[in-house]
């Protein structure tokens, strides 16, 4: 059975997909351990490992790389950030069969052109492609995709991009009558009414998809009230939650002039052995070594 069936038999089933974002193959084994439905294969996450800005920086070949590999060792459905698609349908065309051949479930596509600017920062240049080019490259996906339970995403950027409910409302059918098998729709506001707007208004057969980032106020029970929504995406916590640690542990050492001092707030080096699989390999050196 083909990831993308596994993603839509948990929909059906619990009516709501609950994806965290991962940079890696250890974060999402932590994801999938602490009970989420799905990864979230986050460009902003994996340009942030790199250190570097998510604005089309790191490659489709990283990207597609770590997507495997959290494919492989988290075990669930992984829903791919593909951003604009790596360029035009052209572009989507290889992307789409790489990323499927990878094992993702989905792939998220947003209107952006190529290249794209992270969608939170504050003035970022939200530049948008057409909304004929961008059903092009939904069609692209569409074609590309082996197996048709394979989840297209279509993103709109309209709010993010300033445009307004009418636009981001255009687009979002247009991107439903291209074929897209769900819409997310992105906002920065810093609460949840003017998504909650969007979603009241929308009258498409397909579910939405949020990253309620910006507006936390926006639970699973708020979620599932809203009633439209199959996918939930927590976009960027895996990567804050590194990044908090690591200081908060790095400045103590420094400040006590030794690890005496951290030992109990983070992880064991058995906990680690663990997640890396350390009890198998002596169970079959027990075995093999001979
Ligand atoms: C990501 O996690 O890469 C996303 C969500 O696309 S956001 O960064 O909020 O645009
Ligand atoms: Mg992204």
């Amino acid at each position: 059975m083909g990831a993308g069936t596994t993603f839509r038999q948990v929909l059906a089933r619990k009516g709501l997909v609950e994806a965290m974002a991962a940079h890696s193959p250890l974060s999402a084994m932590l994801a999938a351990e602490a009970g989420f439905d799905a990864i979230w294969a986050s460009g902003f996450e994996l340009s942030a490992m790199y250190g570097v800005p998510d604005v089309s920086i790191v490659s489709m070949t990283q990207h597609l790389d770590m997507t495997r590999a959290m494919v492989e060792r988290s075990g669930l459905p992984v829903v791919a950030d593909i951003d604009t698609g790596f360029g035009n349908a052209i572009n989507v065309l290889h992307a789409v069969e790489q990323y499927e051949r990878a094992g993702a479930a989905a792939i998220v596509m947003e209107d952006k052109s190529f290249p794209k600017v992270t969608s939170l920062i504050a003035g970022g240049r939200q530049d948008m492609v057409r909304v004929e080019e961008f059903q092009g490259k939904i069609d692209a996906a569409r074609t590309a995709r082996r197996d048709r339970d394979f989840v297209i995403v279509a993103r709109t950027e309209a709010l993010i991009a300033g445009l307004g409910q009418e636009e981001a409302l255009k687009r979002a059918r247009a991107y439903e009558a291209a074929g897209a098998d769900m819409i997310l729709v992105h906002s920065r506001q810093k609460t949840p009414d003017e998504i909650e707007a969007f979603v009241q208004a929308w009258d498409g057969a397909v579910p939405v998809a949020l990253v309620p980032t910006a507006y936390p106020q926006m639970t699973v029970a708020r979620v599932r009230e809203l009633k439209k929504i199959g996918l939930l995406i927590w976009g960027n916590h895996a990567i804050r939650a590194a990044v908090g640690a690591m200081r908060k542990t790095f400045a103590r050492i420094r400040q006590d002039g030794g690890i005496h001092g951290v030992e109990s707030d983070i992880a064991t080096v058995d906990e680690v052995f663990e997640l890396q699989g350390m009890s198998k390999v002596k169970e079959n050196e027990r075995r093999f070594l001979r």
